[in-house]
């Protein structure tokens, strides 16, 4: 990207940031979308989360996908052209590639090009001979797969529980598209973290080290960096809440005291106790997964999980014509 083009991507993201702040914390129930937890010091410490020793579901479907890589394989079978939503590091699609049958192609799919070419480059390096074909585009919204894939299977990955940060019509309306873009036919292997007991679920989002705490407010430095707020970082406290009713971990920021805070030329008002939604983690059980699948198209083939059923990957096949092609005849 050139200097002026990245300056004006930079200010339109912080345009956006400042007016998503001013409307959340207008709501009756303050909330803040929990996309802006991940800038760069937000990534560096979700990525010290997932080697907390309370951070169970990354470690666990690390495990499930090398102790059960030949069952997924052989149920996949030979020759996909693997395309990942949101790849991160690439680590995991280097371990779902390594397992799989002559894999056609690699096609990590993300809006951040940085983070795209660290995946692409990741793989590339592990797999020498395999197309990496990166795609930059908001995989929450439908895109175009690239041509030189041509007839190979598509399998969809989306690994880590990621979909638990949707609302469950968002959740639906995500696997719906991302069966219209993969195309009939196509399959998806979907990480989706179980519900289990709640003191289990609410210690890995509050962890002894304070790693979750510092990643939680670290979006009021972000707003007092970017969007010249003036939040007192210790007038709030990190909390992790299950929500029993709606299956979730809630993470909240939590006034410790009444407060007032300035942004964008306005005045917030806190009261003691009062919170700051930043982000639900929804948790599933398995005839859930299974029902929010088949609403978007798609059925649960197989599901792979841990001995403690602490985590759970599907292989999902689509069942329903897609869009379009349903009026055909
Ligand atoms: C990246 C959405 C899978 O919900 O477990 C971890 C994010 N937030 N600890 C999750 C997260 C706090 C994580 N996901």
């Amino acid at each position: 990207m050139s200097g002026a083009l990245a300056r004006d991507a930079a200010e339109a993201q912080r345009a956006a940031l400042v007016a998503d702040a001013v409307a959340g914390l207008s709501a009756p129930r303050k909330t803040l979308p929990c996309k802006w937890l991940y800038d760069a010091e937000g990534a560096r410490l979700f990525e010290a989360i997932t080697r907390l020793p309370e951070y169970y579901p990354t470690r666990t479907e690390t495990k499930i996908l090398t102790e059960q890589a030949e069952a997924i394989a052989a149920a996949i079978g030979p020759g996909a052209a693997v395309v990942e939503f949101g790849p991160g590091d690439g680590a995991k699609a280097e371990l779902l590639l390594a397992g799989l049958h002559a894999p056609a192609a690699y096609v990590p799919v993300d809006i951040a090009p940085e983070w795209l070419e660290a995946a692409a480059s990741r793989v590339a390096s592990a797999r020498p001979g395999l197309p990496v074909l990166p795609v930059v585009a908001d995989f929450t919204q439908g895109f175009a797969l690239p041509k030189r894939i041509g007839a190979a299977p598509r399998l969809g990955f989306f690994p880590g529980s990621t979909i638990g940060n949707f609302e469950p019509a968002e959740a639906t309306a995500f696997l719906r598209r991302a069966h219209a873009s993969l195309g009939a036919g196509s399959r998806m292997l979907l990480g989706a973290d179980l519900v289990k007991e709640v003191a289990a679920l609410t210690a890995a989002y509050d962890d002894a080290a304070g790693v979750t705490a510092a990643f939680d407010l670290n979006l009021l430095h972000r707003l007092n960096r970017e969007a010249g707020a003036d939040f007192d970082l210790t007038g709030f406290a990190h909390r992790a809440v299950w929500n029993p009713a709606l299956e979730r971990v809630e993470m909240h920021l939590a006034s410790l005291r009444p407060q007032v805070v300035r942004l964008a030329g306005r005045n917030f008002r806190f009261a003691e106790g009062e919170t700051i939604h930043t982000e639900s983690s929804h948790k599933y059980r398995p005839e859930g997964l299974e029902a929010l699948a088949r609403a978007a198209g798609w059925r649960a083939a197989r599901m792979w999980s841990d001995p403690r059923r602490l985590f759970s990957v599907w292989l999902l096949e689509g069942w329903a014509p897609l869009a379009g092609a349903a009026m055909r005849c």
